[in-house]
């Protein structure tokens, strides 16, 4: 194809964009991507991509993949970036995103993944990875610029945010490393005032329009999802004990801490909804046997939880783990340490025995 016919191809396309832009269908969540189902040369097939700024091109190839048999390959000129993208039909408050990417190994120059849009001329983006090729980095742009790690043209890449739109903060991955913490992100909605009202529900990749005559880039298997609302916590079976025995013969209960930290609040659990391998907490009457206490003393109260030991459900602690699931008192929600999500999970491990009778004088320990 000589240049002509290229540029004939892409005001084609362009028009085809133009007319079926207001057709293209957000995408539900989860969404994934792997290109399989377009043939080799052509823009991914279905109403669910949208071209955004037109550069050399974009088109699903058989040429490099990560998995199956074909990526997306995007192509930039000079002073114009190949950006496409997909719309999301929500933005849940805890969202991922997770695409593999690769830049051609003698042409590839920057890729893009991210929140994408257009204003005027301008193409911004929001909570975005950046792999330079020129750099030989990774690097993710939410309220600022941080850096992430090395990387290597013609090696493909995966990278993932995990965007928290209540504390406004992501954890990010690079090859399911974790390499970034508490990363300060651009909210969902905003307004800025040349734009007006900002939605960011535009997700997409894109080869950034570098001086170099092309930059060839290629994208696979993209994943957004609403992540888990799960907070870890830390748990103590049997404070004092560092190897936490539990005689399944016995009868009683077993104490377990739940500490509090500076983003935890353990004083807000609602005892009711608390299980540890099955067993709900014991009761005294009617009322759960818990209470406050600052066990690791760090000035911060915890919460002293008792189970019935003939509760736990041998299976669940076969593994020498045990689980403890609940969730936060409902009116707390409010509550800055909960802006995670109402339930919680910790583990601890433990030691099993299953003595029914302890034979005076001939105890094995
Ligand atoms: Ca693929
Ligand atoms: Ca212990
Ligand atoms: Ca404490």
């Amino acid at each position: 194809m000589d240049r002509r016919e290229l540029l004939f191809a892409a005001a084609l396309l362009l028009t085809a964009v133009l007319v079926s832009g207001g057709l293209a269908y957000a995408v539900a969540l989860p969404f994934e991507e792997g290109f399989e189902g377009t043939d080799h040369g052509l823009y991914p097939s279905g109403d669910t991509w949208t071209n955004l700024s037109w550069g050399m091109g974009a088109y699903v190839t058989e040429y490099n993949f990560l998995s199956g048999s074909k990526s997306f390959r995007l192509n930039s000129w000079p002073f114009a970036a190949q950006m496409d993208y997909v719309v999301l039909d929500e933005l849940p408050a805890h969202l991922s995103y997770e695409a593999a990417v690769c830049l051609d190994a003698t042409s590839g120059w920057e890729a893009l993944i991210g929140f994408m849009d257009r204003y005027n001329s301008t193409y911004p983006m929001w909570n975005f990875f950046c792999v330079d090729g020129a750099a030989s980095s990774v690097s993710f742009c939410g309220e600022e610029q941080v850096e992430l790690g090395s990387y290597t043209r013609g090696n493909w890449c995966t990278v993932r945010a995990d965007l928290n739109y209540e504390s406004l903060t992501a954890k990010l991955w690079v090859d399911g490393e974790l390499v970034g913490q508490g990363v300060e992100i651009t909210p969902r909605e905003f307004y800025y005032a040349p734009m007006g009202d900002v939605v960011t529900d535009q997700w997409g990749v894109a080869s950034e329009a570098t001086f170099a005559w092309s930059n060839i880039v290629y994208f696979d298997d993209l994943h957004l999802w609403e992540s888990s609302t799960l907070l870890t916590v830390n748990i103590d079976v049997k404070p004092g004990s560092t190897t936490n025995p539990i005689n399944l013969g016995a009868e009683g209960v077993l104490p377990v801490c739940v500490f509090s930290s500076e983003s935890f609040d353990a004083t807000q659990i609602d005892p009711f909804t608390c299980e540890l391998a099955g067993a709900p907490v014991a009761l005294r009457g009617d009322a759960p046997m818990a209470h406050l206490e600052d066990v690791d003393g760090n000035g911060l109260l915890d919460v002293m939880l008792q189970f019935e030991i003939q509760e736990l459900d041998p299976v669940q602690l076969s593994g020498g783990w045990a689980v403890l699931v609940g969730s936060l008192m409902a009116e707390d929600m409010t509550y800055a340490s909960s802006a995670q999500g109402e339930e919680f999970v910790g583990m601890d491990q433990v030691a099993l025995a299953m003595h029914g009778v302890r034979t005076r004088g001939r105890s094995r320990r």
